[in-house]
């Protein structure tokens, strides 16, 4: 057998459907189509050109209705993070790794260090529940915009901007001081880049972050510098836009996914 025994019927508007490689022997061959583009369905036939034959007996027919695979478009989808919701909350003192101040009204978000060593997280609420209950996300992808730096950049000298999340909440819709320490659902879903796309930074979610985002409700992610501070007792923080700031600029959550 060979790739001139199999046609490849297409569905749709998938492109360039080629049957490029047959492999193996006796009663089990791996046939692989390649196709340039689109989104459909793809069968595998087998040909009636007379020329499959066991060396006994040859093949007097075709077959035709063989396995259908479907190729799926994904859609895209962009949440904004909820302004009344989210904020930043600041550590109470050097090592308490508890919440002493917040504050969910402000246009930007702080993370970082504070005078005092102490230690910034910040708070992203979206409402996820119009995703399809059974979508299947292929990327999710959290955006954050750049305002200003105060001090040392934080990206230099606090190592990684990391993520945890939970769902619905960390606790409560509202922003509270307890955000800053409760337990996350998931724990280190992500990392963002160093280094923005003008402005803006990113961070892509793992498999683990990308499962447990809730189809049905809100999903809450909590973001932090992995280190806490940089012992120099001055402050060294970004702003970042926050839910509070014109649309345009407010923390975005990009899902690719697709239904199956
Ligand atoms: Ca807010
Ligand atoms: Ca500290
Ligand atoms: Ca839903
Ligand atoms: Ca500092």
């Amino acid at each position: 057998m060979d790739a001139f025994d199999f046609a490849a019927a297409t569905g749709g508007d998938i492109t360039g459907a080629v049957v490029d490689n047959v492999t193996g022997s006796g009663v089990a061959y791996l046939v692989t189509v390649s196709i340039s583009g689109g989104y459909g369905t793809i069968q595998l036939n087998v040909l009636n050109d007379g020329t499959i034959s066991d060396g006994v007996e040859t093949l007097s027919s075709g077959f035709t209705n063989g396995e259908v695979y479907t190729r799926v478009e994904s859609s895209v989808v962009t949440f904004t993070s909820d302004g009344t919701l989210d904020g930043w909350i600041l550590e109470s003192s050097e090592t308490s790794g508890a919440g002493g101040t917040l504050n969910s009204t402000a246009a930007t978000l702080n993370l970082g260090d504070a005078a005092g060593d102490k230690q910034y997280r910040a708070i992203l609420h979206f409402d996820t529940s119009a995703l399809p209950d059974n979508a299947i996300i292929s990327s999710a992808v959290l955006k954050l915009r750049k305002k200003s730096v105060n001090g040392m950049d934080p990206f230099s000298v606090l190592g990684a901007l990391r993520v945890d999340m939970r769902k619905p909440d960390f606790g409560t819709p509202a922003l509270t001081l307890n955000d800053f320490k409760s337990a996350a659902g998931r724990k280190n879903v992500a990392s963002f880049d160093a280094v923005p796309v003008g402005s803006w930074y990113s961070a892509n979610l793992n498999n683990t972050g990308r499962i447990y985002i809730n189809r049905t409700g809100t999903t809450q992610f909590r973001i932090y510098f992995v280190t806490d501070d940089n012992e120099n007792n001055l402050a060294d923080f970004i702003k970042f836009f926050s839910g509070n700031a014109g649309a345009p600029r407010r923390p975005k959550l990009v899902i690719h996914y697709f239904i199956p």
